[in-house]
């Protein structure tokens, strides 16, 4: 009897599973028909597709989960990003591997966790000598390697090193223009150049220096036309690619939307929601540029287009700050609204327009393109996986099954505060930081909340509670799945090989400075602006030499 009752509830519930998923086949069918036709009508089809996908990483800098109008928010406008995150498969449980700026980019790139390749803790400081290891392989690595042309626009911020040795043209970009860490590690972070200001600039850092390949060509970088020209950039390198029919990788990791916020004129006041909401619409704006180009090239429907953030708000600068939505704190954090941000996928070719709630991560970018490009990655050990089958189709179980979640200092003897199934999180330990706001509401967010063990660890349902405010732990129903949890943790710990950490020795002579870091007065003597006459002149053997002796 309660076998039969058992298997009529099975059978329900495989049922209802059934017509929920060809509900969702359905949305999904219509979407891709309509996204076929549509990119039918202005794709010539005598241009056959490359032999593998081009490849376009977006990156937003510090963008929440709970930043876009596509995820929620009432008074961001993000037409472009909207419109391609609706002709793309959207993951509703992408987690990155840190809740800053490097370790996550360094996971992103080479599909390891940054305990793994030394990027912790913290980020690079532009006084610090190291980098991302030059015997880490990329992403552009794998992909120059496999003929394709390669280049990076934006934010790097995986060091720069004594000989420029760090910088993305040797790991594995063909070229590179951008900054090397974020825009408010400069000596002047609330002023912008060509305005006035006569506050908050520290004597002890040098000014943003752009850099093009090896060579710094501005600095101070002038941060009102940078967005523009980094765009102008990536189009050109879109049409020289297309015109050489060789596949090709871009990265733009955008400077949007971490603070300071900043927007070229064009976007100045243009947002119900101030200054970050302006500076959004340049992202968008930005977006749609590069969809665009890709689309006059006859490239949209043969690329694949990865759009995400590298981690979540900073909820410092409180009203300005981004946006978790429903998540649970920001920035800073191992709660989901530090490491859970929005990821979409498009490539109207292959991937039909849907939703998936499996469980990916940042770091399977890598093993995932490696799969779409035929890349023999078996010398590599990584900490991410191949998700093309959710690609496919963003109902099947997820090839990731869990995520660990590592804080901003990771520590050995700690290991990852947290640990994720996509259903499930449970938090071993739990530690606030000012980067989700000293003012928050929430006692658990701000610094003030010290690094704290939970023996039981917290638990929640996140399918059933995104904002992480039910603890579950004490339910006798679910301690089994803590002890998975827990044991899973402590294999992941015992199998994990640390690299030394590579964000702390910190020497002020390692600032980039587009003269000579001996120059005198020192950081003042770095200001090179593009229109000052001695700018045309150096080329970067010079400046390398210059700097390095
Ligand atoms: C790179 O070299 C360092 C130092 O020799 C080593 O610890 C690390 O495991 C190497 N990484 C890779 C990916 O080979
Ligand atoms: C692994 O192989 C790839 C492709 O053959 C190559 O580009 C990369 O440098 C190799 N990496 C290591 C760590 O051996
Ligand atoms: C950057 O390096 C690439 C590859 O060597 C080269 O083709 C390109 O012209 C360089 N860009 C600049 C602005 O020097
Ligand atoms: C300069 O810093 C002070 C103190 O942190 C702050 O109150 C002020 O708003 C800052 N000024 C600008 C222009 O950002
Ligand atoms: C991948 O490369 C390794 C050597 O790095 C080789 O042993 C293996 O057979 C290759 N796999 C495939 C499928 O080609
Ligand atoms: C790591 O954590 C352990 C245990 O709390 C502590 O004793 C140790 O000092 C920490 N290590 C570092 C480098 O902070
Ligand atoms: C996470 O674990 C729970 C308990 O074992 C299970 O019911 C759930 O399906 C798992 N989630 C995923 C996405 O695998
Ligand atoms: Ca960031």
């Amino acid at each position: 009897m309660r076998g039969l009752l058992y298997l009529c509830l099975l059978l329900v519930t495989r049922c209802e599973c059934e017509v929920v998923k060809q509900k969702i086949r359905l949305d999904n069918e219509v979407l891709k028909r309509s996204i076929i036709e549509r990119t039918e009508e202005t794709e010539d089809d005598s241009t056959p597709p490359p032999p593998s996908p081009n490849i376009v990483v977006l990156l937003a800098d510090d963008l929440g989960y709970g930043d876009l109008s596509f995820s929620g928010h009432p008074t961001s406008r993000t037409p472009e990003i909207d419109k391609l995150a609706r002709e793309s498969l959207f993951f509703t449980h992408h987690y990155v591997t840190s809740p800053i700026c490097s370790p996550s980019r360094a996971s992103l790139l080479t599909g390891r966790l940054q305990v793994r390749n030394g990027i912790y803790p913290w980020t690079f400081n532009p006084m610090n000598f190291l980098g991302l290891p030059r015997n880490e392989t990329t992403i552009a690595t794998l992909l120059k390697d496999k003929g394709y042309h390669t280049m990076m626009t934006g934010k790097w911020h995986l060091g720069v090193g004594r000989q420029g040795e760090y910088l993305p043209i040797h790991h594995g970009f063909d070229h590179y223009l951008g900054l090397p860490y974020s825009h408010n590690m400069c000596s002047c972070p609330t002023c912008f150049p060509g305005r006035p200001c006569h506050e908050n600039c520290t004597s002890t850092s040098v000014s943003c220096p752009l850099y093009s390949n090896g060579t710094i060509v501005e600095q101070p970088v002038d941060l009102f036309t940078l967005t523009s020209r980094l765009v102008k950039t990536a189009v050109t390198f879109i049409a020289d690619a297309a015109a050489s029919r060789k596949p090709f990788f871009l990265y733009f990791p955008f400077l949007h939307v971490h603070d300071p916020q900043f927007s070229s004129e064009k976007f100045v006041g243009k947002s119900l929601r101030g200054t970050i909401g302006n500076s959004l619409y340049e992202l968008d704006w930005a977006v749609g540029q590069v969809v665009e180009a890709l689309r006059q090239h006859h490239l949209l429907s043969s690329t694949l287009i990865w759009f995400s953030s590298d981690n979540g708000p900073s909820l410092t600068m409180h009203e300005q700050g981004g946006c978790a939505g429903l998540l649970r704190c920001g920035k800073g954090t191992t709660w989901d609204g530090g490491v859970r941000v929005p990821l979409f996928v498009h490539w109207p070719l292959r991937i039909s327009p849907g939703r998936s709630d499996g469980l990916v991560s940042a770091l399977d970018l890598l093993p995932t393109v490696a799969s779409l490009t035929g890349l023999n990655i078996s010398n590599l050990t990584l900490d991410g996986v191949d998700i093309s089958p959710l690609l496919w189709d963003p109902l099947v179980v997820s090839p990731r099954k869990y995520m660990a979640i590592y804080p901003v200092d990771p520590n050995s003897t700690i290991g990852p505060l947290a640990v994720t199934n996509g259903t499930y999180k449970a938090h071993f330990y739990t530690q606030g930081s000012y980067l989700s706001d000293d003012d928050n509401y929430d006692p658990l967010c701000p610094e003030s909340h010290p690094l704290t063990k939970h023996n039981p660890p917290l638990l929640f349902n996140v399918h059933h509670d995104p904002g992480e405010r039910y603890d579950l732990s004490a339910d006798p129903k679910y301690s089994d799945l803590l002890r998975d949890f827990t044991a899973w943790r402590k294999n992941h710990m015992k199998n994990m090989i640390w690299d030394i950490p590579r964000a702390t020795p910190l020497d002020s002579r390692a600032q980039p400075c587009c003269t000579s870091t001996s120059c005198e007065p020192f950081p003042k003597c770095c200001d090179c602006p593009a229109s000052a006459p001695h700018r045309s002149t150096p080329n970067s053997n010079d400046i390398h030499s210059l700097l390095f002796l």
